[in-house]
């Protein structure tokens, strides 16, 4: 287990690293162009190839989860508005930097009061909260544990429900790679737990949201959560039919049923499916294949990757991305120190 969770931090890592290449990118980017760089043209670097706010934002959560020894979201509120301050040129969504500083200047008693008030209060629905958010899933013990470990962080950056939704999608779709034995991948198996994950979820919403309706009926709201929640449900499960075309898949076919923007709502999706759809030949596939559907590259990319590095584990992560990519020991240890914490349990 222990080179599985190595391949998960360091899996979210290089696809970070080598995704920051194309980000922003509009359009699907050809296949040849990206394994060029990946496979070729990174030989050349001379300095290390950098991480940005995914790695940044991850690292602050193991370094949390290590030093408290448990998991406490007022130590994960503080240790994103440490990382932020010390470096906050690591490429940084436009608006989750006020609340930083709203952390920061109010130290509120409840950390997630801040996030509440961005956009009109609707929160941000940006892939903020799941791009970081897999050592969450190597920490918890229990599917239900991942899902209330998750919620709890996505919450402190990230109210807006799609946002929170698709953290908890992407820490379980790590969590449950974890124990899978490459390289014979049931993706139905896979997506049909996804998809009770997300009935699940919307389900909740739905009654939360009737019984607050209830609740209030009588007083006008100025500023309100969304109704009805983004489906995830529907869409993993138009990911199945793709996926059972077979191979031959357009990546503009797949950019226009998931997306590929900084909503978590396109961005989750679309590395969940580059793990099952490419994950499943290889981990340098997936990378690869993420980078290629342009849009948000080093988020679908590390989302990808930490899926991907919970299957394949450390050993299957190409030798030439671990020795270019900024950070690459120090998701090792904090690899090692969950793995040990999570022993203890
Ligand atoms: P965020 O919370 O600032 O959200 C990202 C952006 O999404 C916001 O700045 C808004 O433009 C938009 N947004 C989110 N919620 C709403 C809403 N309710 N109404 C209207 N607009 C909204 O930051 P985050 O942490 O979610 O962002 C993560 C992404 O930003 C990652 O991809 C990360 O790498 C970074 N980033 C992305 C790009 C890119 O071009 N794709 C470039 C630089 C940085
Ligand atoms: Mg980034
Ligand atoms: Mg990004
Ligand atoms: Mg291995």
């Amino acid at each position: 287990m222990l080179h599985k969770f190595r391949g998960t931090l360091v899996g979210a890592l290089v696809g970070d690293c080598l995704g920051s290449n194309y980000e922003g990118v509009v359009g699907t980017i050809l296949w040849g162009e990206v394994t060029d760089y990946t496979l070729n043209r990174i030989k050349d670097e001379k300095e290390p190839i950098p991480y940005t706010d995914d790695t940044a934002m991850t690292r602050a959560i193991c370094k949390s989860l290590t030093e408290e020894k448990k998991y406490d979201n007022r130590s994960m509120a503080k240790a994103f508005v440490q990382e932020f301050y010390k470096e906050p040129d690591r490429g940084y969504g436009a608006a989750v930097g006020t609340v930083f500083q709203r952390l920061r200047d109010t130290n509120p008693e409840d950390v997630t009061l801040p996030a509440r008030s961005q956009f009109d209060g609707q929160g941000s629905y940006g892939n903020g909260a799941a791009m970081r958010i897999s050592p969450v899933a190597l920490y918890s013990l229990s599917s239900s544990e991942v899902q209330k470990n998750a919620k709890e962080n996505a919450l402190i950056t990230h109210a807006h429900i799609n946002g929170v939704n698709g953290a908890i999608l992407q820490a379980e779709a790590v969590f449950r790679s974890l124990p899978l034995e490459p390289p014979n991948l049931n993706t139905d198996k896979f997506i049909d737990d996804l998809l009770e994950v997300a009935k699940k979820l919307e389900q909740e919403y739905e009654e939360s949201t009737c019984s607050e309706e209830k609740e209030n009926s009588g007083h006008v709201s100025t500023s309100s959560p969304p109704k009805k929640p983004f489906s995830y449900f529907k869409k993993i499960k138009e990911m199945k039919e793709l996926l059972n075309k077979g191979e031959t898949l357009k990546p503009e076919t797949v950019v226009e049923t998931f997306g590929n923007g900084i909503r978590a709502e396109e961005a989750v999706p679309a590395a969940i499916f580059s793990f099952l759809h490419k994950g499943r030949v290889s981990f340098q596939e997936s990378i690869n294949y993420a980078i290629s559907l342009g849009g948000d590259t080093d988020t679908i990319a590390s989302m990808a990757g930490a899926i991907s590095g919970a299957y394949w584990g450390m050993n299957e992560i190409p030798e030439l991305w671990k020795s270019k990519c900024e950070g690459v020991e120090e998701a090792v240890e904090f690899a090692n120190k969950i793995f040990e914490l999570k022993k203890e349990r």
